[in-house]
């Protein structure tokens, strides 16, 4: 017996050798294991054998039978690789190494927009977004600034002809839009929609008609800051601009409050950045955000009661603290896409 379970398994073996595809393998498959097949006959042998030899040959057809899967198992890979060979043309070669296909990588001033969003977001700050197409309003009327101010400029500021309306024009009537000069449209649309305490960061593009050169783009970013309280200071505000600085420039980077006008912060100021990490910069005052306490007109035409709130606000240029950190002299490298510059930051 044991012989002729040899013999049966060499036959299967050198039978396989002549099969080359799906239809006769599956006739193979018959001969052997079928309901006629070579193995199932020498099963169905058991059954004329003695109590004694049973054990003893059933473990011998357990050993065809596993070497007879092993047999069906290498023939099926066989074909698989033969058809997957023959529907692309050439024989598969695993070893052969794949098309490259380039990473993608994060833009400097996304990069840059997140580290210092995870700086506010440390000191308690949320994120608020606020739209690019803003009314005249939102972005000048409620932050104190008035009709003649020089900001309203048809030179400065980008209008939207008259066809565009508003999406808040059922409230506030057919007024301008325009692309909003700053993310402190934001302020009024958070002031207007939240109850304090709040504090947020609100991300953006900004738009105005400024003369492209090495530091001004007529469209760039922005990150406003805004804290609502009780009792917030002028320490507070220093505060967190110098934690942010440090985080932003290292340990050793120094900040100053110089006094300045902003119609809707009183007092304000431009605050001024100095750290020796700054290359040919270094050791220098660099003016890199507009800030103060938010002015209580502000409040007032926010409907919130000066008596009771008051506020801290800042705004800060995105690219030019981008050119600061990596070193970079030029803001329109930030827009033309070039592969040699942006790969620098991969
Ligand atoms: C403002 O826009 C104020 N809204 C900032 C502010 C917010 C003050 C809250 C007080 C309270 P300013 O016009 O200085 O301020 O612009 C702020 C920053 O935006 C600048 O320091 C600069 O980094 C950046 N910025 C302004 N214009 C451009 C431009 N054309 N291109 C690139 N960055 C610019």
């Amino acid at each position: 017996m044991q012989q002729q379970l040899a013999q049966l398994v060499a036959t299967a073996q050198a039978e396989s050798k002549s099969v080359t595809n799906r239809a006769e393998m599956e006739a193979f498959k018959a001969r052997v294991v079928g309901p006629n097949g070579s193995l199932t006959a020498a099963m169905k042998g058991m059954a004329t054998l003695s109590k004694e030899e049973r054990p003893i040959v059933g473990k011998l057809i357990n050993e065809a039978k596993k070497s007879v899967e092993e047999i069906l198992a290498a023939l099926l890979t066989k074909i698989e690789d033969a058809e997957i060979g023959s529907a692309l043309g050439t024989p598969l070669d695993p070893t052969l190494t794949g098309n490259e296909t380039p990473a993608g990588f994060i833009h400097p001033l996304s990069r840059t927009r997140e580290k210092i969003l995870n700086t506010f977001k440390k000191l308690g700050f949320t994120i608020a977004e606020g739209p690019e197409i803003e009314t005249e309003w939102h972005c000048f009327d409620a932050l104190n600034t008035p009709a003649d101010h020089p900001a309203r400029d048809m030179q400065d500021t980008l209008y939207l002809p008259k066809s565009f309306r508003s999406v808040d024009a059922p409230r506030r009537g057919e007024e301008a839009l325009v692309l909003r000069t700053h993310t402190s449209s934001v302020q009024i649309r958070t002031l207007l929609n939240r109850k304090p305490p709040f504090r947020i960061v609100a991300p953006g593009r900004c738009f105005r008609r400024d003369a492209v050169d090495a530091t001004h783009s007529a469209n760039f970013h922005q990150i406003e800051g805004l804290w609502i309280d009780h009792q917030v200071t002028l320490a507070d505000l220093r505060g967190i601009l110098d934690f942010f600085v440090k985080e932003t420039f290292g340990a050793d980077a120094e900040i100053r409050l110089r006094p300045s006008y902003f119609p809707f912060t009183e007092p304000s100021f431009e605050m001024d950045l100095r750290s020796p990490n700054l290359g040919r910069l270094s050791n220098r005052w660099i003016e890199i955000m507009g800030c103060g306490l938010v002015d209580p007109k502000v409040l007032e035409l926010c409907g919130l009661n000066p008596n009771e709130y008051s506020g801290l606000a800042f705004g800060l240029g995105l690219e030019r603290i981008t050119m600061l950190v990596h070193g970079i002299d030029d803001i329109r490298h930030f827009y033309n896409n070039d592969l040699r510059f942006l790969r620098q930051f991969a």
